[in-house]
């Protein structure tokens, strides 16, 4: 119900009379109330006017289960919503959740990580307050060597979400940074368990530095935020609410091929990499070449100086600009 309120409160540009969220919520008016006080405690600015009602005058930036509830446009990411205050990571939250039975689609946000995960055993820093570390249950029908191109799949997601709230396009740095002046401003880590042949689940995780204003310094020279990069803060709940309603569009899309063939040049359209000279960081020894973009299995494709062109995997290798981090 408390989502359902803050919802109609918003929707709003004015004042919504007690009556009609007794009779749209089907619950008494004291129940209303007390739920509006709740919300004033926890940080909402709502103005009670007797004749009136209730209207919404500043919205928090405190994240809470109602709060993201209430930015979750339908479809299927973010159906179900599990927030922690703090925890350890949203992934191994969301691994023992899909564990336990958790449908496709659950979306677990926490506000801080105490062991934020990168990849290969990197860190992740997710201080509360500034950033969104979320992560997303999916349970594709398919062979598990598919799994690696749903990370492309967040990526777009993650990147159309934010400039649909904010208009800022970011970059993406293949196969799963996100970029804005050549820092990293998102990270997606995917994880995936498998039965026999098939896919258990996939656990996706996306971190997005949002409102963040200083980075820790082993990462200051590499790591930005949409705040840093725009000048002006942003509210965190409808961001989550864009980014999950965008991957849930291009999952869908994703789900009629189970590749990337749909998807491919609108991912295309915001890698950084494209037709740029590319160090691909493989295990036998590091190569240069030319990004030439993406085949639909989510393969970089390099050129090298002979004309060949090369995919190269995800997981494989890392792929660095020749000039600096992207
Ligand atoms: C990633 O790994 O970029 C994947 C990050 C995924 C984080 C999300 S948050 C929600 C969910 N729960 C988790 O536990 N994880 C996911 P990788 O490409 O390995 O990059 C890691 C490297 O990025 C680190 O070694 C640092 O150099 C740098 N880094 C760490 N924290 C950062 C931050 N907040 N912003 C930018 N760069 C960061």
């Amino acid at each position: 119900m408390k989502a359902d309120i803050i919802k109609m409160l918003k929707e709003r540009q004015g004042y919504v009379s007690g009556q009609e969220l007794c009779r749209q919520l089907g619950v008494s008016r004291t129940a209303v109330w007390k739920v509006i006080k709740q919300l004033e405690a926890e940080g909402y600015e709502i103005q009670a006017v007797r004749n009136k009602g209730y209207c919404l005058v500043e919205m928090t930036d405190r994240l809470s289960g109602a709060e993201i509830e209430s930015c979750i446009k339908g479809g299927l990411i973010g159906n179900r919503v599990v927030y922690f205050e703090e925890t350890d990571s949203t992934n191994t939250r969301a691994k023992a959740l899909a564990e336990e039975g958790a449908p496709e689609g659950t979306l677990v946000v926490a506000e801080k990580q105490n062991a934020g995960k990168g990849r290969r055993g990197r860190g992740w820093s997710s201080p509360p307050g500034s950033g969104i570390w979320m992560s997303v249950i999916l349970r594709p029908d398919m062979e598990p060597s598919r799994a690696s191109m749903l990370t492309l799949v967040a990526a777009l997601g993650v990147s159309e979400g934010i400039s649909r709230v904010t208009g800022i396009m970011p970059g993406i740095k293949w196969p799963n940074d996100l970029v804005l002046s050549g820092k990293k401003i998102c990270g997606i880590l995917t994880e995936m368990t498998t039965e026999l042949d098939s896919i258990q689940y996939v656990v996706i995780g996306m971190g997005i530095n949002v409102n963040t204003d200083e980075f820790p310094t082993e990462i200051r020279d590499r790591a930005s935020s949409l705040y840093l990069e725009s000048g002006r803060t942003w509210k965190r709940g409808s961001l989550i609410g864009a980014m999950a309603h965008a991957m849930g569009e291009y999952y869908e899309e994703f789900l009629k091929v189970k590749d990337l063939s749909l998807l491919k040049e609108e991912y295309e359209k915001g890698l950084v990499n494209l037709n740029r000279r590319v160090t691909v960081l493989a295990r036998e020894g590091a190569w240069d070449g030319i990004c030439r973009g993406i085949d639909s299995q989510g393969e970089l494709l390099v050129e090298r100086e002979n004309g060949d062109v090369r995919q190269v995997l995800s997981g494989e290798v890392s792929v660095r600009g020749i000039y600096g981090y992207v």
